[in-house]
């Protein structure tokens, strides 16, 4: 048992966005596996937290909500030495903190969307919504390759929260959008967000999980559970 609690599912984008930071950060939490579709538990949640959104972290009995504040409280009151994820120069944080709400607001909330639309019954899908979405991702991709050219971080020289926002976000957004051709400094770094020790680790946790994701038929194969027969088809 320790202090922190983290209220998630491994399946969530935000969730994985906060334990890439638990991870990189070096911190024990013990983790709560929510069911939100338990009408119970989700009243219990909802005393807890009035959005009712996941993650949510619980410091001593102290509630802490929302993605990136949660990972400014974890740096701020329980990061091992040593271990950033927001640069101490005030301007250098702000630029971590405006490519973490770059990738909040325009790549996770149009991936929420469509994801969103698919779990509506087929009448009341929204394809103007889903235009407009993908349209979001496309502007959203273009700028960030464009941002990516000689960089291997987003912000600064090293992996920081703007990284722990990218990885789920671009994770689930190319399972409706994929990169352009072109876009090969996009390309690159969702690879090498794919390949980070902490990324990996956070999509293990995941992977038993993804043949309920309802964009699975865009995710690639190799994100799959080997014995999960999904991962062989072609
Ligand atoms: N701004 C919030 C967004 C959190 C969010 O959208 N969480 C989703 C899961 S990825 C959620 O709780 N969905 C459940 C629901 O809306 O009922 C944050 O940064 O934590």
């Amino acid at each position: 048992m320790t202090s922190l609690t983290l209220h998630y599912h491994p399946l969530s984008s935000y969730c994985q966005k906060v334990l890439i930071a638990v991870d990189m950060l070096g911190i024990e939490v013990d983790k709560r596996l929510l069911n939100l579709s338990d009408p119970e538990e989700r009243a219990a949640y909802l005393a807890l937290v009035p959005t009712g959104k996941m993650p949510l972290l619980v410091d001593q009995g102290r509630p802490v909500p929302e993605s990136s504040i949660i990972i400014e409280h974890l740096q701020r009151h329980h990061a091992r030495p040593g271990r950033t994820l927001i640069p101490q120069d005030p301007d250098a944080a702000l630029d971590v903190r405006l490519w973490d709400r770059l990738f909040d607001v325009y790549v996770m909330t149009p991936m929420q969307a469509l994801t969103a639309d698919l779990l509506r019954p087929e009448g009341d899908r929204d394809s103007l919504g889903v235009a407009r979405a993908r349209e979001g991702l496309s502007s959203a991709y273009a700028f960030m390759d464009r941002h990516l050219e000689g960089r291997t971080w987003m912000a600064g020289d090293a992996f920081s929260m703007a990284e722990c926002a990218a990885a789920p976000a671009l994770f689930y957004a190319v399972t409706y959008v994929p990169f352009l051709p072109q876009q090969v400094h996009l390309a690159a770094f969702f690879e090498r967000l794919m390949g980070h020790p902490s990324v990996a680790r956070t999509i293990d946790q995941a992977r038993p999980y993804f043949k309920f994701y309802p964009g699975r038929g865009g995710l690639s194969r190799r994100f799959f559970d080997p014995d999960d027969p999904i991962s062989k088809e072609g």
